[in-house]
């Protein structure tokens, strides 16, 4: 009884939110299925009422709950809270690293450890809202294209809901953890042949065409969960912002979500700053961070994009519009690193803070080492790297990258000779 008292007062009435074109500002319900804007073709978004979203926090006890993605409700998109699927996702550590600090000259660096999620990726706060809305909307049947995680996150999700799930990934080109995911969570796993741009112009004809929800960074209500780390980050650091964000960028939903969640905060005046947000892509890969480079308003998409960091072998992002937004707006900037520089650079934070990540989400250290370098960071920055997937994902990597396993006979002798002693 108290709990669906409780659910009720968060739920929202359907004048107080909609979808909105970010360009034209077009305006939708949100029970709409859509994810193009219908008068100008760009991408959609969701928006509140934030004063009602104001008054429904004050009447709330929201600072009680435990720290997770649904203790920000009153700022999520869900209609009937009696539907929430959730694997516990959200409340990851914020770790502060000295080590890793003192090695890069860097005072205040912190990690948000977004490997703790239920599937192992920042994916699983997207997924907890954009599987509810599924529901909500009546859908039988979820899709994506995914070069790992979303299909993992979206596949356990599904599972949880009784939904059927649909993803297409690129043929042989994704790490074997995420394929092991999506696999056991009994998703119909399709490789395509061809680069995740390709899997993704597929699920979107298929979402406009079949009876399908689409569950990629496109759906608005997706980032909507995603969000709720920069919340999260805000409520770690005391109600302050971090001075600097640096987030691994592949399709482009997570920056962006991010740069929605700080802004949220301090339009309600939860928080007084913003940070600068900054994008990390792989060389092979960087179609955003090269657009940045040189100021430009629009990406030239990468064809045939090659990186170790598979999670973020993207070349042509379908969020890039207001990716390049949160960058520019926040001061921010991007920063491009190569595949030796990443594979560093997870070894570092593995060996001097006990964080083991994947290689997309070692991409933000790397990057973090890169503009330390250059001198464009002031030391006592508070930077936040988002560590985005867990290193276990992608066994083979690790394997390939150090040193291997030295077999011995089981005595002290053959002990002794390989530790020189
Ligand atoms: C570990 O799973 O796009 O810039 O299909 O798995 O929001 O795309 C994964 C992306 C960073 C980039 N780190 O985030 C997918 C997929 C990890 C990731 C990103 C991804 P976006």
């Amino acid at each position: 009884m108290f709990q669906s008292q409780r659910m009720a007062q968060r739920s929202w009435g359907q004048d107080e939110l909609h979808i909105q074109c970010i360009e034209c500002g077009a305006k939708y319900p949100p029970d709409e299925v859509i994810y193009n804007c219908k008068k100008c073709g760009n991408i959609l978004e969701v928006q509140y009422d934030l004063k009602e979203v104001s008054e429904k926090l004050k009447a709330s006890d929201w600072k009680e709950r435990p720290l997770s993605v649904w203790r920000y409700g009153e700022l999520l998109p869900i209609l009937d809270e009696s539907k929430i699927v959730t694997l516990n996702e959200g409340g990851t550590s914020l770790y502060k690293c000295e080590r890793l600090g003192a090695e890069l000259g860097m005072k205040n660096l912190y990690v948000k450890n977004e490997g703790e999620n239920p599937t192992g990726s920042f994916k699983d706060r997207g997924m907890t809202v954009g599987v509810t809305k599924a529901l909500e909307l009546k859908a039988k049947t979820v899709i994506c294209a995914s070069t790992g995680n979303t299909a993992s996150s979206l596949a356990a999700y599904a599972a949880k809901a009784g939904l059927k799930c649909i993803v297409l990934i690129p043929a042989g080109k994704i790490a074997l953890g995420k394929l092991a995911q999506s696999m056991m969570y009994g998703a119909k796993v399709i490789a395509v042949k061809g680069s995740f741009d390709d899997a993704l112009s597929t699920v979107m004809e298929a979402s406009a065409q079949l009876k399908v929800y689409l569950l990629n960074s496109i759906n608005p209500f997706r980032l909507e969960g995603q969000k709720t780390a920069a919340f999260e980050i805000c409520d770690q650091l005391g109600l302050n912002v971090p001075d600097k964000m640096i987030l691994p960028v592949g399709n482009a939903g997570n920056i962006s979500a991010y740069w929605k969640g700080f802004k949220e905060f301090r339009s309600l005046g939860i928080v007084s700053n913003l940070p600068n947000m900054i994008g990390i892509q792989a060389a092979g890969s960087p179609p955003i961070a090269r657009a940045v480079k040189k100021k430009l308003k629009r990406i030239e998409p990468v064809k045939n994009p090659e990186t170790v960091a598979t999670a973020i072998r993207i070349g042509n992002p379908i969020s890039w519009k207001k990716a390049l937004n949160a960058i520019y707006e926040s001061r921010g900037t991007a920063e491009i690193v190569s595949d030796e520089e990443i594979i560093n650079a997870q070894k570092l934070l593995a060996r001097k803070e006990g964080i083991f990540v994947e290689p997309a989400s070692a991409s933000s250290i790397a990057g973090l080492k890169k503009l330390a370098e250059a001198g464009q960071l002031d030391k006592n920055d508070v930077v936040v790297c988002v560590a985005t997937g867990h290193g276990l994902k992608d066994p083979d990597i690790v394997v390939e990258v150090c040193e291997k396993p030295i077999e011995i006979e089981a005595n002290l002798d053959s002990l002794n000779k390989v530790l020189g002693i």
